[in-house]
């Protein structure tokens, strides 16, 4: 008998498919292997149920792949939750643009989520929530602690593949136990010292969420690799600089010194924000000067 499932786990050869919340232990059939393809956590898949008792089978066909990610490697994740805790640690927001542009290259939806917000002034974090919304981004507050903005992230989430994204200890896992009650993944204890969570977990797998949909809980996607990105198409992954009502003079222009720059102008008449228009240029640089290295 054939079944339509998605790949939740893959594990020491095995992969653990998913058909409406029965999980099937499956083998990849051969077939895989001559043709090179490896199943991945996230990828639709046909399997061949060998036992209906004991839920197994072989996993016998993978359906075309919307997105691949490398590391973590996981197919068709469509959103990327970016969380920051607004303290606890402080938010790192080159870190926080890397992550979009990283979303934005891969053809993922960013959505920048501000956790731990009962430790500041709501006001403190207003200021910074719009220059996200006026990018055009969504933006969700929450506090794990006073359960705020849960119900506001679970509509976002809801029926999409999402998965966190985030410097370690800003409270990834909470707000997924939060968003599923009954889940219970490991929350790192904060080292008051430093303000910095450990790494606790350790495997990546998609999690079916009640309210609709599924995400991932990865050790990936906090460490860094922009070098797939030339500098002269970054400007690409900062929606707020495409949105423009006419055209820069030149067609390829990068923003940075370039005369007739509509970016440029917003900039400097507040359209676009200046925090964010600086860390385009810090991070141009960045791609930049390591290109000319090699
Ligand atoms: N004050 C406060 N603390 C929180 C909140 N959310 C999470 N925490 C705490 O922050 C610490 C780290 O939370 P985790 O959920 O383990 O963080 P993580 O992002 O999953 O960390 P890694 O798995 O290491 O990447 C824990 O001590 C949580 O109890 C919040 O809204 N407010
Ligand atoms: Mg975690
Ligand atoms: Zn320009």
């Amino acid at each position: 008998m054939k079944l339509d499932g998605i790949i939740i786990k893959g594990i020491g050869g095995f992969y653990y498919v998913d058909v409406n919340k029965k999980i099937y232990e499956c083998r990849a059939r051969g077939l895989f292997r001559n043709k090179n393809i490896k199943p991945l956590v996230g990828d639709f898949a046909t399997i061949d149920v060998i036992s209906e008792q004991d839920a197994k089978g072989y996993v016998v066909e993978i359906k075309e792949r919307h997105v691949e990610l490398l590391r973590p490697n996981v197919a068709n994740v469509e959103q990327v939750i970016i969380t920051m805790a607004v303290k606890k640690p402080n938010p790192n927001y080159i870190l926080l643009d890397k992550l979009i542009i990283l979303a934005e290259s891969n053809n993922l939806e960013p959505i920048i989520c501000f956790n731990k917000i009962e430790l500041v002034d709501i006001e403190d974090i207003n200021e910074i929530r719009d220059i996200y919304k006026n990018a055009g981004y969504t933006v969700v507050l929450t506090s794990v602690k006073e359960n705020i903005g849960i119900e506001e992230l679970r509509s976002v989430m809801k029926d999409h593949i999402n998965v966190f994204a985030g410097p370690s200890g800003v409270g990834k896992s909470s707000l997924t136990n939060l968003l599923q009650p009954g889940l219970e993944l490991k929350v790192g204890e904060i080292s008051e010292k430093i303000s910095r969570g450990k790494h606790t977990t350790r495997h990546s797998e998609l999690i079916e969420l009640d309210f609709g949909g599924f995400v991932l809980d990865t050790p990936g996607f906090t460490s860094l690799d922009l070098s797939m990105i030339n500098a002269d198409v970054l400007a690409l992954y900062y929606r707020e600089f495409n949105d423009l009502s006419k055209p820069c003079k030149f067609a390829d222009c990068r923003h940075i010194n370039e005369p007739k720059c509509v970016v440029i102008e917003k900039v400097a008449n507040g359209t676009i924000s200046k925090k964010r228009y600086d860390s385009y240029l810090y991070i141009y640089n960045e791609i930049a000067s390591r290109k000319e290295r090699y």
